[in-house]
């Protein structure tokens, strides 16, 4: 057996023991209770998903496998001391629970290499898309299309055990992730650049391979990608692009599938749309001002578009959370980045403003539970700094990363035999009833 599927063999024998010892002792124990308010709310707060490769807390922001963001700096294999995270590594992480060596992280890179041929037809099926698609419905649509080969489907269809279902989408995982990069810079370069397709370099880590596909080859810009694809890894299972993966899997359609569906969800402005809409946000700032970047805002100016675009009955994008109740530290990592790397960039200059102006003006209307930036409020800006401009791409680098953490917890699915999702559902008229009867 391969030796990363061993480890998972291992681990994954340990807390399949682990479920079953809790269903049988436990089952009926409650661990949470639900309100109308809490069915009528997104089921906000409501304990209810089984997820193993990371906790969202709501001050501290996310953890992958217990580890806080700054301390994954310290943990996990980099190139150098200036380096950022390997995605090798924080998949290892994800998906065993284990630190891994740099050997460890090598022989992911390796066997990422060798899985990264997209079948010829995904970019047909993305080419056969009319020029009015939007790079999600590409990329959405890559990843379906590669569903061809799926072993878990495959083997599904012929009989597999229950017990088994796992190593087949870790075969699928693992051939998806390696492929993502390949098919997102496929649809950037023939969209927003000269059609020219870059070939992988096979000695590249999986970040800056995607950077070097996209066009982008200094050190730095390896950085970037490095950092961009190590903090979107994962953010627990609630959030609507994981938690639809997690619920299609449950009905053992296969991770491509699966996978596909949560990067439609992804595609909504009040999820991953929001790092494109920052942008667009701030570009219409700016225009309704008439004035250029590089002219400026002062921060009154700033402060009375934050008040118009909340009068006018808009919500300020990249700010709040639905769980997170302070400013997400994968903000302040992008910020610690653009500090160290970037100096007087007029749009980085406007978001540090936001920073100061926005968490006020939220407070002060006392409507949003979270006055602060989420990861969305900052990246855009980075991006647009190292050249990538045409920002309604920025979602599919994110939906390129994120499978790191969401392709881990399908795999994790499958190991723990995670049924089929099915919660009830109530009419109208049957909560008022029961609300009236409880009085
Ligand atoms: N600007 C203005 N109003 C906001 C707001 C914001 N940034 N954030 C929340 N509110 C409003 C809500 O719209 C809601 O108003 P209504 O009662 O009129 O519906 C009220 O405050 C209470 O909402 P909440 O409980 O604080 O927030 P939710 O859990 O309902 O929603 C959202 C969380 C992230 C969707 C919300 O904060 C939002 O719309 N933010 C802007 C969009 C954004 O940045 N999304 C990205 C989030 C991170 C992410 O998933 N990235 O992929």
């Amino acid at each position: 057996m391969d030796y990363i599927k061993q480890r998972l063999f291992e681990k994954g024998s340990l807390m399949r023991a682990q479920l079953q010892d809790l269903l049988k002792e436990s089952r009926d124990l409650i661990v949470d209770e639900v309100t109308i308010g809490n069915v009528l709310g997104g089921m906000r707060g409501v304990t209810s998903l089984l997820t193993v490769t990371s906790k969202l807390d709501q001050y501290e922001g996310i953890r992958y496998r217990g580890f806080s963001l700054p301390e994954l700096y310290k943990v996990l294999p980099r190139y150098n001391t200036e380096g950022e995270p390997l995605a090798e590594g924080v998949f290892y992480l994800l998906l065993t629970g284990e630190v891994p060596t740099m050997e460890e992280v090598e022989y992911m890179r390796k066997d990422w290499v060798q899985r990264s041929e997209v079948p010829e037809h995904v970019f047909r099926a993305i080419d056969a898309l009319p020029k009015t698609s939007k790079p999600m419905t590409r990329f959405s649509t890559g990843i379906l299309a590669a569903a061809t080969q799926s072993q878990f489907q495959k083997q599904h269809r012929v009989g597999l055990r229950k017990e088994d279902y796992w190593d087949s989408t870790y075969e699928d995982v693992m051939n998806m992730i390696a492929q993502l990069p390949v098919i997102a810079s496929y649809i950037y370069r023939k969209e927003f650049c000269d059609g020219e397709v870059i070939a992988l370099d096979p000695n590249l880590d999986w970040s800056a391979n995607f950077a070097h596909m996209m066009g982008f080859n200094s050190e730095e810009e390896f950085k970037l990608f490095r950092m961009y694809m190590f903090i979107h890894a994962d953010h627990e299972g609630g959030n609507v692009s994981a938690h639809t993966a997690h619920l299609v899997g449950s009905a053992l359609s296969n991770p491509f599938y699966s996978y596909a569906a949560g990067m439609i969800g992804l595609a909504g402005p009040l999820h991953g749309y929001a790092n494109q809409e920052v942008i667009r946000w701030i570009k219409s700032m700016y225009k309704h001002y008439n004035r250029t970047f590089e002219e400026g805002l002062s921060e009154e100016e700033i402060h009375d578009f934050v008040e118009k675009t909340l009068d006018d009955g808009n919500v300020i994008p990249g700010y709040g959370h639905a769980v997170l109740r302070a400013t997400d530290p994968r903000f302040i990592t992008q910020k610690d980045f653009a500090d160290k790397y970037v100096q007087n960039d007029p749009l980085i200059h406007t978001v540090n403003i936001l920073y100061k102006v926005v968490p006020a003006v939220l407070q002060e209307r006392g409507k949003a539970k979270n006055p602060w930036p989420n990861v969305d409020a900052f990246s855009g800006s980075l991006l647009l700094h190292y050249g990538i401009k045409d920002y309604i791409f920025y979602t599919v680098m994110f939906g390129v990363s994120r499978a790191l953490g969401v392709g881990a917890q399908l795999i994790w699915d499958r190991f723990l035999s995670l049924p089929i999702e099915r919660p009830n559902s109530q009419t109208l008229d049957w909560f008022t009833e029961y609300a009236n009867s409880e009085d």
